[in-house]
């Protein structure tokens, strides 16, 4: 079943020295397009409130997603090809979210400690800072204790 997916807006205040401070935080738009009834069948978004109806948020960055081409001293002078035509040492960005990760993660299987450790010990494109994301499926029971590059 498809669910739509809600942002709540973060209001955080701040009281210091008698001075209270708001801030708000512009949220992305979710992408959501279409609306579902309480079945998950597809419905007319019109006057449902629901997300894909609204389309609150801001808007995506233009491109999203960014390709740095790098070779084995950090990321080519020119970006308009891969200087060592080598992919596997690229990086792509998220310019919504500002997340970087491997172009290509490799092939196979492992386990999870082998993935920390080679998270831990990978040197690409000038960043020695990589990290694995949290798995949150493992509550799912979808990862297994493996580690899957795609
Ligand atoms: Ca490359």
């Amino acid at each position: 079943m498809k669910r739509v997916l809600v942002f709540a807006v973060l209001v955080s205040f701040m009281v210091s020295g008698g001075v209270s401070i708001a801030s708000t935080l512009d949220l992305p738009r979710t992408g959501q397009r279409e609306c579902f009834d309480t079945s998950g069948t597809e419905i007319e978004c019109a006057g449902t409130g629901q997300d894909g109806a609204i389309r609150a948020g801001v808007a995506w960055p233009d491109p999203r997603f960014v390709i740095t081409h790098c070779g084995a001293d950090g990321p080519c002078k020119k970006q308009e090809s891969d200087c060592d035509n080598d992919p596997s040492n690229d990086v792509v960005t998220d310019t919504l979210t500002g997340l970087m990760w491997a172009r290509y993660a490799g092939a196979g299987t492992g386990t999870w400690a082998a993935a920390l450790s080679h998270a831990n010990n990978l040197n690409l494109c000038g960043h020695a800072d990589w990290r694995l994301p949290d798995c949150c499926c493992r509550h799912r029971g979808c990862c297994r204790h493996e580690w899957r590059p795609t």
